[in-house]
């Protein structure tokens, strides 16, 4: 079987996408539910049924583009990724696994190829976090991570519930009906960039993931006291700013101490109140990051981390409470879906190697109700979430090749 794809029309489209953006190009915002992630959907759905495919959105929003098989009996394989992005981010971070798995699709139906189980691409809503603190708000429903209270629990950065959000972006119905059961796919497979540096480092055109991160989230809010700048001499001073510098400090350090390098820990979010140059910070809210591919190693250093916000807060006699948004276990990729993703190199004549997945992505959910592991392309730098993320056509067409060929072998009612 050979796999043609039609990369110049791969190309136009991922720049189609990325002009749909809330941010100046080349950066690319999309955030879910807003205005230019319904125009992105829209345009999305536009792509699928030109190619022929039934198209279904669950109540959060996730799209399923269906082609049926010859035995609908049978559970479907699937496929898919996100075309969510968080502020100032590049073009090729979920989108490359969601129109590579359209075009993967599309070369199937090129050369014929009928398969036996249905073949159904996801779109999945709101894998960033950007708007409702915690990522993977679509798969983790569809697999039940997460249920229906989310509705009311989840609450957008502007205090709108994830219900208001989603149903005036028009998603209605129960939340309940997202959920889809174990067995419901046969094998999930996402293409991804790699958004690290080691297949660029290696000269290798795939990376074949064995497991995927365990992810935790979370926020820190230190009160202190305010005051004047000037008026307030230091010896009577509790300042939450410089107690939160103490706190980022302390995390880092926690992190690399952890005894492996896989524990990664970062803040990424620090708001400062009142924020004003003669003021001294009354309060702090940090966000907090922590992964690693060890759920028992992070779930220590998350400890160690809760133990020295309880310390500062002691010498620094201020108040520190922390929120949890989410902690994860990883994932791990199934051999038969690896080993279809590697069958796949050979018959591509493309160099692979395994490799661990340090972002997190819906595979980490769909891993709970399906059979799953992920395709991996080099990005150059190994950057991602910035506007300068990069992946080559040529890497994005082995990466699509790969795809069709797993997608195939994994179509086969056996
Ligand atoms: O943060 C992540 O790992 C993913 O890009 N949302
Ligand atoms: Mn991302
Ligand atoms: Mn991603």
């Amino acid at each position: 079987m050979k796999i043609e794809v039609d990369a110049d029309r791969v190309a136009r489209e991922i720049d189609a996408l990325a002009a749909i953006t809330d941010a100046e190009p080349p950066a690319v915002t999309r955030v879910v539910f807003t205005e230019q992630d319904l125009r992105a959907r829209a345009w999305l759905k536009e792509r699928c049924a030109e190619a022929g495919l039934a198209i279904r959105e669950d109540a959060v929003g996730n799209t399923f583009i269906r082609w049926e098989g010859s035995r609908p009996d049978l559970a479907a394989v699937a496929t898919g990724s996100h075309i969510d992005a968080i502020p100032n981010a590049g073009k090729f971070d979920g989108v490359v696994g969601v129109l590579g798995g359209l075009e993967a699709i599309r070369a199937l139906r090129r050369i014929g190829f009928e398969p036996e189980r249905s073949i159904e691409l996801i779109q999945f809503t709101a894998e960033e976090p950007t708007r409702f603190g915690v990522g993977c708000i679509g798969s983790r429903l569809l697999a039940g991570v997460l249920g229906p209270e989310a509705d009311e629990a989840l609450r957008g950065s502007d205090e709108q519930t994830l219900r208001a959000a989603r149903t005036s972006a028009g998603f209605a119905g129960d939340l309940a009906s997202v959920r889809l059961p174990q067995g419901y796919y046969s094998a999930f497979v996402e293409l991804h960039i790699e958004q690290g540096p080691i297949l660029e480092r290696e000269g290798i055109a795939i990376g074949v993931v064995t497991n995927i991160v365990g992810p935790a989230s979370f926020f820190i809010t230190l009160e202190g006291r305010g005051g004047h700048a000037g008026g307030v001499l230091m010896p009577e001073r509790h300042d939450a700013l410089c107690a939160a510098a103490e706190m980022i400090v302390r995390i880092e350090e926690l992190a690399k101490v952890s005894g492996s390098v896989d524990t990664v820990a970062t803040v990424g979010i620090c708001e400062v109140h009142p924020g004003a140059i003669n003021s001294i910070p009354s309060r702090v809210k940090l966000g907090g990051d922590l992964r690693d591919t060890d759920g028992k190693r992070r779930d220590r250093v998350l400890a160690e981390i809760k133990a020295a916000a309880e310390r500062i807060a002691q010498q620094r006699q201020i108040q520190i409470t922390t929120q949890m948004l989410n902690a994860d276990d990883p994932a791990a990729s199934l051999p038969q879906v690896l080993e279809a993703i590697e069958r796949g190199c050979e018959e591509e004549e493309l160099r692979s190697r395994r490799i661990v997945a340090r972002a997190y992505h819906d595979s980490s959910f769909m891993a709970q109700i399906a059979p799953m592991a992920m395709i991996f392309i080099p990005c150059r730098g190994g950057v991602s979430h910035r506007p300068d993320e990069y992946a080559s056509l040529e890497h994005i067409v082995g990466g699509v090749k790969v795809l069709a060929r797993t997608l195939a072998e994994l179509s086969h009612a056996h």
